[in-house]
């Protein structure tokens, strides 16, 4: 079998390229190791730029998004017992849209204008340092081979596509942080009508939402937490705790369907093209989720790299497959520093000792009384210009 682009992995970051690819009349194939169920079933994202939106309106994948997605204009950051509002509107022009991964997954996943073969086993990207590229894979015990133009690696942080590329080739750059985050989704209406990002003694809380009706909450735990320990009961009184009296008192509980703890890293592969192979999204990078970056860097990564794809086949051009890996580089890198940013001024770090909370306490008072500062927050938050 020959196609033009082969993208390995199904994410956001695979569907989004393959669906602006196959509108643009290149032939996709995206190839997803996991079953589409699986995929749905994974809760992760909740804060979507403008330029990620921009993309799935492009994409044709954007009608519910409109209708059900959220529009927020600000957000609060929560210390010292109190609220101290960011005007993402007031300072930037511009909001963000609250709107799940999961939802985006789904209406991309039906728009369907590529060929998606899921529980595809042992994909291989092969060959990508010369003209010839093709990419191998096992679906029910059989062995299949396609060829193609180039191999688009979108399989996330533990893909085959960055692992594929010579040890000598690649440079990695990391950054382990001593905590993790536990995650709760529940049918209760959200705590207050804004996101809340929480620094506190006990440690960093947030309180996000997916609907007027469904709320996602978050506390900081240790890398030794276990969710089996974690009750609903232990996780709502925990975080009560970690919140302004008046959200403390007005938090509406619920039983929650879901609940997981996830790790936090900083980390960036560079560059982002190998020959013919290109990697875009969590394959290339991943950022702590405090400055609800990950899904957003995966759009701009893909918006640069179908341009170039564009480019190629209409205009014959290599340049901005050449240029791919550098300019998506300059934005993975200060959204790198923002999420890190956030996360070190919002945590309890283990090590962190008085003088790390007097400068958190000396950051957050700043960002409170500077424009200036509020603003540099908001601009990131709200997202860089692509
Ligand atoms: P994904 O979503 O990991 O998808 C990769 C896909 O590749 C498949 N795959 C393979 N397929 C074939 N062969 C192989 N060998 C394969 N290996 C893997 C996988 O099954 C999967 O389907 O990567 P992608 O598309 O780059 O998307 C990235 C985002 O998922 C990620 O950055 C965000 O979820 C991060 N993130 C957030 N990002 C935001 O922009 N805003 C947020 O508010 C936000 N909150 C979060 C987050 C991530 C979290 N977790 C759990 C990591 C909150 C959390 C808790
Ligand atoms: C979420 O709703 O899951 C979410 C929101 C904001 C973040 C991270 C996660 O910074």
């Amino acid at each position: 079998m020959r196609t033009q682009v082969v993208i390995i992995g199904a994410g956001p970051a695979g569907l989004l390229l393959g669906q602006l690819l196959a509108r643009a009349g290149i032939e996709t194939v995206i190839l997803e190791r996991a079953s589409s169920e699986y995929v749905l079933g994974r809760v992760r994202a909740g804060v979507l730029e403008q330029g990620a939106v921009r993309l799935l309106d492009e994409a044709g994948a954007a009608s519910r998004l409109h209708r059900e997605g959220l529009p927020h204009d600000g957000f609060s950051l929560a210390f010292d017992g109190r609220d101290h509002r960011i005007d993402l509107f007031g300072l930037t022009g511009s909001r963000v849209t609250v709107y799940g991964q999961t939802e985006v997954t789904r209406d991309l996943m039906e728009a369907r204008d590529a060929i998606s073969i899921y529980e595809a086993a042992n994909v291989q990207p092969q060959d990508f340092d010369g003209e010839n590229p093709f990419v191998t894979y096992e679906k029910d015990g059989v062995t299949h081979r396609i060829d193609c133009d180039f191999i688009a690696g979108c399989d996330g942080f533990h893909g085959v596509s960055r692992k594929s590329v010579p040890q000598d080739a690649i440079r990695e750059f990391e950054r382990v942080y001593p905590f993790g985050w536990l995650g709760l989704l529940a049918d209760v209406p959200p705590v207050s009508h804004e996101l809340i990002y929480a620094n506190h003694p006990r440690g960093f809380a947030l309180c996000s939402m997916r609907s007027a009706t469904r709320s996602r909450y978050y506390v900081q735990c240790t890398l030794e937490d276990r969710v089996e320990a974690w009750s609903d009961d232990r996780f709502w009184d925990e975080l009560r705790r970690r919140l302004p009296v008046a959200h403390a008192e007005a938090l509406v509980t619920g039983p929650s369907f879901e609940k997981s703890i996830a790790p936090l890293r900083s980390f960036v592969a560079e560059p982002m093209r190998f020959g013919r192979l290109f990697l875009a999204g969590d394959a290339a990078h991943i950022v702590p989720p405090t400055g609800a970056k990950g899904l957003n860097l995966a759009a701009s990564d893909v918006h640069y790299l179908s341009d170039a794809l564009r480019e190629f086949y209409t205009e014959k051009s290599m340049a901005g497959i050449d240029a791919y890996s550098a300019r998506a580089l300059a934005r993975v890198w200060k959204a790198v520093r923002f999420s890190w940013s956030m996360t070190t001024m919002l945590h309890r770090f283990p090590d962190g000792g008085a003088f790390g909370q007097r400068i958190q306490e000396a950051e957050l008072d700043y960002l409170i009384h500077s424009r200036a500062a509020a603003t540099a927050l908001a601009e990131n938050y709200v997202g860089l210009p692509y």
